[in-house]
């Protein structure tokens, strides 16, 4: 059912998933994508330049691939109904969660991050959202579907979970309006973000179990040009990735997602820093312990 990718991320080699810490899951899915299309070539893509990083990590002095880390195959896009693929991403999920693995599911559009929280959140009851985006994605419905990439945050909200969005510079008034009575969902504003300030929110953040949810589009278009819907006015490399060091040093986090992703043919700078900032995020992780 599920199909074998070409390339491992890293291109490391395969492991036994019982001696994998880290699970990745490439979700090549895209439905409901508003601009343009072409996320479901995301995680080929990044696996793809992840070939071409160095597996030893400067900053943390470490080899993160040393931990485990095990590609999956991709789960197979369902076309013609949303409902079956959910479903699909649901078991696949809960399997890796069961085993207490790092599930770290490479989209793909955004509306594949509700299905892979919702079973986090029976594991841990207290589970909390870290999301970086440039939209606020709390739509009600968008284009006549619930399940849509611009409601995500909305339907992840209310299954209780707490949310702390950052990078949001795109919001539409009903969205605000709505914010007053959405009490466990923290906006930053991009323009709130800015170098050390984005860094320091880290340590006022509670304490808790965590799921870290990234839009690429919560880059900088010079950062990141290559995704669904673009926004002027993003974050940095430095800015995303100081922050995280920081979070991950002080919060637990127990599973992530890097989503929307729209890689070009032309230009591959967004597919390498994707394929980067997966392996940091796993590297701040093992650094730790
Ligand atoms: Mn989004």
């Amino acid at each position: 059912m599920n199909k074998a990718l070409p390339y491992t991320f890293g291109g490391l080699e395969k492991i036994p998933l019982s001696s994998a810490k880290f699970i990745l899951l490439p979700v090549p899915y895209e439905s409901t994508v508003s601009f343009k299309p072409g996320t479901r070539f995301g995680p080929e893509s990044i696996l793809l330049s992840s070939r071409y990083m160095e597996l030893y990590d400067e900053e943390t002095d470490s080899e993160p691939w040393r931990n485990g880390i095990l590609t999956l195959p991709e789960i197979v896009q369902e076309i013609d109904s949303t409902g079956k693929m959910m479903k699909k991403i649901s078991s696949a999920a809960k399997k890796i969660i069961e085993k207490d693995k790092f599930l770290f599911v490479l989209g793909g559009e955004h509306s594949i991050s509700f299905p892979v929280v919702k079973e986090y959140k029976k594991k841990y009851s207290d589970l909390k959202v870290i999301h970086f985006d440039a939209h606020a994605d709390l739509r009600i419905e968008y284009e006549g579907s619930r399940s849509s990439h611009a409601c995500v945050m909305r339907r992840i909200s209310e299954l209780g979970c707490e949310i702390f969005s950052f990078g949001i510079r795109s919001i539409s008034k009903e969205e605000k309006d709505a914010l007053s009575g959405l009490k466990n969902i923290h906006i930053n504003f991009a323009h709130t973000c800015r170098n050390q300030t984005l860094i320091d929110k880290a340590s006022s953040i509670p304490e808790g179990n965590y799921y870290i949810s990234i839009d690429v589009d919560c880059f900088d278009p010079s950062v990141v040009p290559d995704t669904g819907t673009v926004e002027p006015g993003g974050l940095t490399w430095y800015e995303v990735t100081g922050f995280l060091k920081k979070f991950i040093a002080g919060h637990r986090v127990v599973g992530a997602d890097l989503v929307e992703l729209s890689p070009s043919n032309h230009y591959c700078a967004s597919s390498f820093m994707a394929a980067k900032l997966i392996y940091k995020i796993i590297a701040y992780l093992t650094a730790k312990n």
